[in-house]
């Protein structure tokens, strides 16, 4: 699928809502030496398991950080008068501009249509080969096939789930005969035990075991992210909140925006409580936590949290003492405090993380190893908390790569249940980790304006504020969080009736 440029603008052109080519934003685009220690890592890998899995995780670092370098660009929908006719077109056109490039997915390849034309059971390997009209050949493992039958006994049509049940599932399983049916369209199975299997040519072709997989399950897909430096000062994805409201286009843009670059600033917000919630019910639901639905992020008189003091906030990300802490912070500026101070700093943790792990891979380990505890006590609404988790500062997924930035200074728990000897080293990398974030090629800063919803990952993006006098004025964000799971889900959905 292309995606097509909307009416008037110029792919890649100078629109001022396009941000520059990511070689332009990467925080420092030192492919080099990483490649570099990566091969020097490697060799020194062969001798111990424990640095195998360090050279492993690396190895993953760079692989996320050459695919940033190489990936394409995006523009967001630009804000524009929103007339009933523009309102019209918005709904009737695609927002895309080119196509963003989706790890290990294609959206250009289409295998409608596909007809067998010879099958052959080969029983010593317990598998069906399959000879397609168009040419090549597709094994399938037999359990496979009696575990994925489509038949109306063993896959429920409504619910779309499989409703075989595993007892049925046997590795003696076997073969009686196999036939084409309908020109080639269906493969019919009649296994041992007597049951007869149904499979229709195309949808086995989609679930070739081939590599590499030439027709990927792309509604399920993460969208690439691009990482970004100071460079997206000025260059950061907006939105405006009228048209997010009223057109799925704009929608998905913008939630496309967020996923890639983690980061949108929506305008146009009434300066009024509870706009979270007109955006929030478009998206589906909020994650709740012990801070309430929405919160008020204001100087309290007795705050149970540094957030609700008119102090400055340390670059962090949100509720590291939570098992899955918010994905996505939404800060909504209703009343900005008009001395000095209250701004916005936003840093790219993932592009840290990854520079980290270029110019120190040590740390980088250290960092992604050592359990760091974070807590939170206290009572909001009359009710008590007490919220603990355990999580290192960089938490990486089972393959390697980064899912998570724990980063608060403020709720890091004093508790530190390490090994007397390793809390220095993790003090030495965090302090270099802390440097790279807070260096001035890393931020974006912003004093949000009375309109302005900040709508940030919090797993990967760290965010920070100014101090501000309290005593001399007053300032309003409301607040919310949602979390990835809906929102990549209404992305998806999105996606695939954009394609249609
Ligand atoms: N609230 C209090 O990690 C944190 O404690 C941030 C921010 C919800 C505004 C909490
Ligand atoms: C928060 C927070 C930033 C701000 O409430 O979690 O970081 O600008 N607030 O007040
Ligand atoms: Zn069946
Ligand atoms: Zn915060």
């Amino acid at each position: 699928m292309r995606r097509r440029a909307p009416a008037g603008t110029k792919p890649g052109g100078t629109d001022p809502f396009v941000p520059p080519p990511l070689s332009a934003i990467t925080t420092s685009g030192k492919i080099g030496p990483l490649q570099y220690r990566l091969r020097r890592y490697k060799v020194a890998a062969r001798t111990t398991n424990k640095n195998m899995l360090a050279a492993r995780r690396l190895n993953s670092a760079a692989k996320a950080w050459s695919a940033a370098i190489g990936v394409g660009f995006r523009r967001s929908t630009p804000p524009q008068p929103t007339s009933a006719s523009y309102t019209m077109r918005m709904r009737n056109r695609v927002a895309w501009q080119k196509v963003g490039t989706v790890s290990g997915c294609s959206y250009s390849q289409s295998t409608a249509g596909a007809t067998i034309a010879a099958v052959n059971l080969q029983p010593d390997a317990k598998m069906l080969k399959v000879r397609w009209t168009g040419g090549g050949d597709d094994s399938y493992p037999y359990l496979w096939l009696r575990d994925n039958c489509q038949c109306t006994k063993c896959f429920h049509r409504s619910s779309l789930s499989r409703s075989v049940m595993l007892k049925d599932l046997s590795l003696s399983l076997n073969c009686a005969d196999v036939k084409v049916s309908d020109g080639g369209e269906q493969v019919k199975m009649q296994w041992t035990n007597g049951h007869l299997g149904t499979y229709d040519a195309q949808w086995l072709h989609e679930r070739a075991f081939r590599e590499p997989r030439h027709k990927p399950r792309s509604q399920e897909c993460r969208l690439q992210k691009k990482y970004w430096g100071h460079e997206l000062q000025d260059n950061v994805p907006r939105a405006s909140f009228t048209e997010l409201l009223q057109s799925d286009s704009a929608l998905l843009a913008f939630l496309e925006d967020l996923e890639i670059l983690g980061v949108v600033l929506v305008s146009d917000v009434p300066a009024e409580v509870d706009q979270l919630l007109l955006l929030t019910n478009h998206i589906g639901h909020m994650k709740i936590t012990h801070y309430g639905t929405t919160f008020d992020v204001v100087d309290r008189h007795d705050p149970n949290n540094l957030a609700y003091t008119g102090g400055s906030l340390d670059l962090h990300s949100d509720m590291p003492y939570l098992q899955n802490k918010p994905g996505i912070q939404l800060l909504h500026c209703i009343k900005q405090f008009s001395g000095e101070g209250g701004d916005s700093q936003l840093a790219d943790g993932f592009a840290a993380a990854l520079k980290l792990s270029t110019i120190n891979p040590k740390y980088y380990e250290t960092l992604s190893q050592t359990m760091v505890d974070f807590v939170d006590v206290g009572i909001e609404g009359g009710k008590k908390f007490h919220a603990s988790w355990r999580a290192p500062v960089i938490e990486l997924d089972g393959e390697g790569t980064i899912k998570n930035i724990n980063w608060n200074q403020m709720t890091r728990d004093s508790h530190f249940g390490v090994p007397l000897q390793a809390a220095e080293l993790w003090y030495e990398a965090n302090l270099v980790f802390r440097d790279i974030i807070h260096d001035e090629n890393s931020l974006i800063t912003r004093k949000l304006q009375p309109g302005d919803l900040l709508v940030f990952d919090n797993l990967r993006i760290l965010h920070g504020r100014t101090r501000y006098n309290a005593m001399q004025g007053e300032r309003v964000l409301q607040g919310c969080y949602w979390e990835w799971d809906t929102v990549s889900s209404l992305r998806r959905v999105l996606r695939g009736e954009m394609a249609t």
